[in-house]
């Protein structure tokens, strides 16, 4: 039974990066106990403030953000962090070499109906700056807090999946995540149909089709709403996650960050052998622009990645 400190000691020699991977599962301990507990303490209801996205903020994003914090504001290799909670980045005034990147609380809008909701970290090196393109990342991870809390996490190797014990233990129970190369299952929200781009109506209506139609195969469709679950499940038996640029979202570059959702996933999803695009290219080549930029999110098992990818080169 491997537990995080042992995968993390042969993961890497590096001990501060081992304990800035540390530091974000252990904050994570914390959050998931805040969240067993919320329904009964009555923490599952909104705030009345916004963040700097302008989307409405729940109790439990400015708990888990402030959770975050103090672990971070602990470890002295960590000298900035990049929230999506919080408008500006913090700077912990340390030398430390490592750049935190995370939404502390991701599909926060599922918690009061009780479905699986996650926190994202993505790990640059401090001296890089704030905005470096996803391949430069050290290391990344999420955490799915579901019917079990899963800790994804991946240093430059394998994409290892860890679940937290009662005694409140990481116990890694998967060795090497693999996303499948081909899948049978897209997740997109399909009630955003009437603002798609005829790429993706293309790529849906190919799947929709099933096995009389271009695919030549039968397809279902997941949309949990929830970023952490919806990768989660296409990391464990493969599929494609789109969230596409669309013309109610063009004006502000996509619907999903990229510094702390989508490089973090995408870096995860083709450490397991997937792909990811924006349509345009691949997530990890985007340079970033400011630390709350939006991009478009297509990713998931190679096949149907470079099939989205098709309608889009059709221009
Ligand atoms: P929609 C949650 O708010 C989130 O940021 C992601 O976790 C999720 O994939 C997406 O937004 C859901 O967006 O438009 O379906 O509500």
């Amino acid at each position: 039974m491997t537990l995080l400190a042992h995968w993390l000691d042969r993961q890497t020699g590096d001990r501060e990066l081992a304990s800035v991977i540390a530091t974000m599962a252990d904050a994570a301990v914390e959050i998931a106990e805040v969240l067993r507990r919320a329904p009964i303490e009555g923490q599952v209801g909104l705030l009345g403030t916004t963040n700097v996205q302008g989307e409405a903020q729940k109790a439990l994003d400015v708990i888990s953000n402030d959770i975050v914090l103090r672990h971070i504001e602990n470890n002295p290799a960590i000298s900035v962090l990049v929230s999506e909670e919080l408008d500006e980045p913090v700077q912990l005034g340390n030398q430390g070499a490592f750049l935190v990147a995370t939404d502390p609380l991701d599909g926060s809008s599922n918690l009061d109906v009780n479905v699986t909701v996650g926190t994202i970290f993505s790990v640059l090196k401090a001296a890089g700056g704030l905005l470096q393109k996803g391949t430069a990342q050290v290391a990344a991870g999420y955490v799915a807090y579901g019917p079990a809390t899963s800790l994804v996490v991946r240093i430059e190797g394998p994409v290892a999946v860890f679940t937290l014990s009662a005694a409140g233990e990481w116990v890694q129970t998967l060795e090497q995540a693999s996303v499948p190369e081909a899948s049978g299952e897209f997740a997109i929200n399909t009630a955003r149909e009437r603002f798609w781009d005829e790429a993706t109506r293309g790529y849906v209506r190919e799947s929709v089709a099933g096995e009389s139609g271009p695919a030549g195969k039968r397809y279902n469709m997941r949309w949990v709403g929830s970023m952490v679950a919806d990768v989660h499940r296409i990391l464990m038996r493969g599929g494609v996650f789109l969230y596409p640029l669309d013309s109610e979202t063009a004006s502000k570059g996509g619907r999903l960050r990229l510094l702390y959702e989508a490089n973090p996933m995408a870096w995860l999803v083709e450490g397991a052998g997937g792909a990811s695009t924006t349509g345009q290219q691949g997530i990890l080549a985007v340079e970033p622009t400011d630390i709350h930029q939006r991009v478009p999110v297509i990713l998931g098992s190679v096949e149907e990645v470079r099939r989205v990818e098709n309608w889009y080169s059709r221009g």
